[in-house]
């Protein structure tokens, strides 16, 4: 089950929930709740969305806050059990349902674990951070000639995990091997963020190949209506890459 479409207002808290729901606040665009949706749509897990509108601000409401003083998405919660962070959330659903994409045996799971810090830490810093959100969110942007140094600074930076990225994946079907881990549930929501920038991942050839095969999930396209949304939302405002480039040969014409 796919989260019902998003309607932009502030609701109420949400009703009490029956023992044992798993209920995701969620917003459909966010970078780091796409990939539990995802997850849950492909491996058929029951979850009760709830819509947190990050656009409104909803996070910042007094009962969220009360439930996250961080005021992020997304946040599962499991009974009187809440639990913040996309990456331990998806350990835990896959735990939970004794799912085959978070494998038990010691070193393979130790990869997935790895494969996940690796997404989490230095591509979420260099990639998202860097070139995407320094791009697309206002609260991100650098004041006046700070901003291009930013991005010069991330452009290698970025490249270069990317670089580490590609070499990871070779020539196996996902990240992990030639099996669907969480691992690629998680970092295909963090390279698809690219996408708002239009950011050219076609150099990088295993990574493009490796994407083009999450895509092919049967759920892929519902769960990311949102995203594409905001995509779109973002081309038109010609915050991209490819729009800039566009804009600088058409003052050269
Ligand atoms: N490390 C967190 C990051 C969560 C995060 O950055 N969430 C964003 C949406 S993608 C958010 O809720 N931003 C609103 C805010 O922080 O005010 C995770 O992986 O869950």
């Amino acid at each position: 089950m796919t989260p019902p479409a998003p309607s932009r207002f502030i609701s109420p808290p949400p009703a009490r929930k029956a023992p044992g729901t798993l209920r995701l606040h969620y917003d459909p665009a966010s970078t780091t709740c796409r990939p539990i949706i995802l997850f849950a749509s492909e491996s058929g897990i029951p979850l009760d969305y709830n819509l947190i509108d990050l656009f409104s601000d909803e996070n910042r409401s007094d009962w969220y806050s009360r439930l996250t003083p961080n005021q992020a998405v997304p946040l599962l919660e499991h009974d009187d059990f809440i639990l913040s962070e996309s990456s331990a959330i998806l350990k835990y659903l896959a735990d939970l349902t004794d799912s085959p994409a978070y494998p038990k045996e010691l070193r393979t799971r130790a990869r997935v674990n790895e494969a996940m810090d690796f997404f989490n830490t230095y591509l979420m810093r260099d990639y998202v951070y860097g070139l995407v959100y320094s791009r697309v969110l206002a609260h991100y942007r650098m004041p006046g000639q700070a901003q291009q140094q930013f991005i010069a600074l991330h452009e290698p930076r970025a490249a270069r995990r990317l670089r580490a990225l590609d070499a990871m994946i070779g020539s196996k079907a996902f990240v992990c091997g030639d099996q669907i881990t969480i691992a690629d549930y998680f970092g295909s929501g963090i390279i698809t963020a690219g996408e708002l920038i239009s950011f050219d991942l076609r150099p990088w050839s295993n990574i493009w190949r490796w994407l083009n095969t999450m895509k092919s999930l049967p759920t892929w396209d519902e769960v990311h209506a949102g995203f594409y949304g905001w995509r779109s939302a973002v081309e038109a405002q010609g915050l991209g890459i490819r729009k800039k480039q566009e804009t600088k040969k058409e003052e050269r014409a």
